[in-house]
């Protein structure tokens, strides 16, 4: 197997024997399997749109399908042999309407006539497909490196673009450009200035997708507002809810109301909190359990109730908590409760209510902690003017956007030492799991304004962005010459997508780690460094001397 999409990947060179996240080289020759076809899809989907035929089953299942091959979210063979058969079932049925419409013949691609042969084992055309296209790819190491940057990039996109259309928001400008990059990954003659700006363009992409789903998630449920979370459990049955989505979070919300169950966060999804819609309408949105994703094989096992995991990071479950834990949409482990979808894209979760009723519960409450979330724009942006007055009075000195995922690495303390040494006239804001390494810190506040802010998930780097661009209009000064810092950490393809949607914006000076991408060659680092100043972190130290400089 060869697989180097995330930070974790085996001694910072790419998993061969066997995923350092417990992806087996069987599901890792299926999942490349399902890209090839997804490939093979694209040029066909392309077509279509171009003749105005309607694709959106197509859409929504490339994006669901690669979603399902990022880190941490689908584990089952088995669900991959649904995919594929869906992606070239979908591939056909598309390519007879386009061939009766069109008035010539058309010469489809390889990868879009692909055919597996049903009666071989699906594993091992898979990592024939992955040698060819590492054969194809890797004779010139750097363009491999920004198409494999496309190609992992992408991936977070379309998760992006996954969870915008589940809230009812779409734009053909994602799916036809997903198609589009999908497509140039069979090119063979595109050059390296070619692949640089395709890297640019899942940016941009990335941020429409983000600007949608943070539509989606305020016109259904609210601008987010500063609301405590307690991090104390309550006596009582309970359900988890983990990963990072929110509709499927209501949809809980709704089905255990009045069932006397309190429903805790978990991870990425601490922010819902902050809406102010779920808290109205759901008292039974109690709190937040456990910290970030890979302490979850112990927090799960010691949590009393049912565990949900809506989207990434799942890690492989222990046996003596895996009855009690439910994957759905994307997210997949053999022999784990898989909850199918019912026709408005949220299941029946009635499974989940019985096993949450048949577990004890908490049998008391623990003593009160709390965290604070919900510092998204529209929360930070209306205090803008003392904001303002407070950086012109010299009491702000410097803002930190500390975020990113999280990871098992010890290399992470780097972040937790960092927010530790922050000067106190400076802010920090954070987003994303990463934030579990500081998020109960207590801060204190600059004048009204609190010194660690959360804006939200890794998705909210959106709100960050719009934070950053209100700030540099009110200050009248470019966004890089504003008093602010990004300090960011990476795990998985959703951080590449959001890191590219930075670079696409032109921010410089980003501090990227805990290690670089090992898909990121030395020549394409040093043509990222020489237009953004991207750098590697240091030590916390060196670089806080460096930014407040
Ligand atoms: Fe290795 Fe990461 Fe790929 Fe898992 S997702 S196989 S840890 S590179
Ligand atoms: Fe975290 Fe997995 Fe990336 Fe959404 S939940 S940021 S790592």
């Amino acid at each position: 197997m060869f697989c180097e999409q995330c930070e974790q990947t085996a001694s910072g060179q790419g998993c061969h024997q066997w995923g350092a996240c417990g992806k087996g080289p069987d599901v890792n020759a299926v999942q490349d399997l399902l890209m090839y076809c997804l490939r093979g899809i694209a040029p066909v989907a392309l077509k279509a749109k171009e003749l105005g035929i309607d694709t959106h089953a197509v859409d929504v299942f490339s994006c669901e399908s690669m979603f399902a091959t990022m880190t941490n979210v689908n584990f089952n063979r088995k669900r991959f042999y649904h995919y594929i058969r869906e992606a070239i079932a979908q591939r056909e049925k598309l390519k007879t309407q386009v061939e009766q419409i069109s008035d010539r013949p058309i010469s489809w691609s390889v990868a879009a006539t692909y055919q597996p042969d049903w009666t071989d084992s699906l594993v091992a055309q898979g990592e024939e497909v992955s040698r060819n296209f590492i054969a194809d790819s890797s004779q010139d190491i750097d363009i491999f490196s920004l198409k494999l940057t496309v190609l992992y990039g992408l991936k977070g996109l379309a998760s992006y673009s996954f969870h915008a259309q589940e809230l009812g928001q779409e734009d053909d400008r994602l799916y036809s450009f997903t198609h589009q990059a999908l497509a140039a990954l069979e090119e063979p003659n595109l050059s390296l200035e070619d692949w640089v700006n395709l890297a640019m363009k899942v940016g941009e992409m990335n941020l429409l997708a983000m600007e949608l789903l943070d539509a989606g998630h305020t016109n259904h449920y609210g601008h987010p507002i500063p609301t405590v979370v307690p991090l104390n459990a309550k006596a009582g049955k309970a359900i988890l809810v983990s990963g990072h989505d929110i509709k499927q979070l209501e949809a809980i919300l709704q089905q255990t109301a009045n069932t006397g169950i309190n429903v805790y966060t978990h991870g990425e999804l601490l922010p819902a909190h902050g809406y102010p819609v779920l808290k109205q309408k759901y008292p039974h949105l109690y709190g937040h359990y456990g910290t970030a994703w890979q302490n979850q094989t112990k927090d799960f096992a010691k949590f009393p109730g049912a565990i949900v995991i809506t989207t990434n990071c799942l890690m492989p479950p222990h046996e003596h908590y895996e009855d009690k834990l439910f994957t759905l949409g994307p997210v997949g482990y053999p022999d784990i409760n898989y909850l199918e979808d019912r026709a408005n894209l949220t299941p029946d979760f009635g499974a989940v209510i019985h096993k949450a009723l048949s577990l004890p519960g908490f049998a008391e409450d623990e003593p009160p902690r709390q965290v604070k979330t919900g510092f998204a724009r529209n929360a930070v942006l209306n205090v803008s003017d003392q904001v303002i007055e407070a950086v012109k009075q010299g009491k702000i000195r410097h803002f930190f956007l500390v975020g990113g995922c999280d990871g098992a690495k010890p290399d992470r303390n780097y972040y937790t030492e960092f927010v530790d040494q922050v000067p106190s006239d400076c802010v920090v804001l954070t987003l994303a799991c990463g934030k579990f390494r500081f998020f109960d810190k207590e801060m204190g506040e600059i004048g009204n304004i609190p010194r660690l802010m959360d804006v939200g998930q890794c998705n909210d780097a959106y709100s960050a962005i719009q934070i950053a661009l209100g700030l540099a209009q009110a200050f009248d000064i470019g966004v890089n010459e504003l008093p602010l810092s990004m300090i960011l950490s990476w795990y998985e393809q959703k951080a590449v997508a959001v890191l590219l949607t930075l670079l696409y914006l032109g921010i410089k000076d980003i501090r990227l780690g805990p290690t670089l991408p090992a898909f990121i060659s030395p020549n394409v680092f040093a043509i990222l460094s020489a237009k953004y100043n991207l750098q590697a972190i240091t030590t916390p130290e060196a670089d806080l001397a460096a930014c407040l400089n």
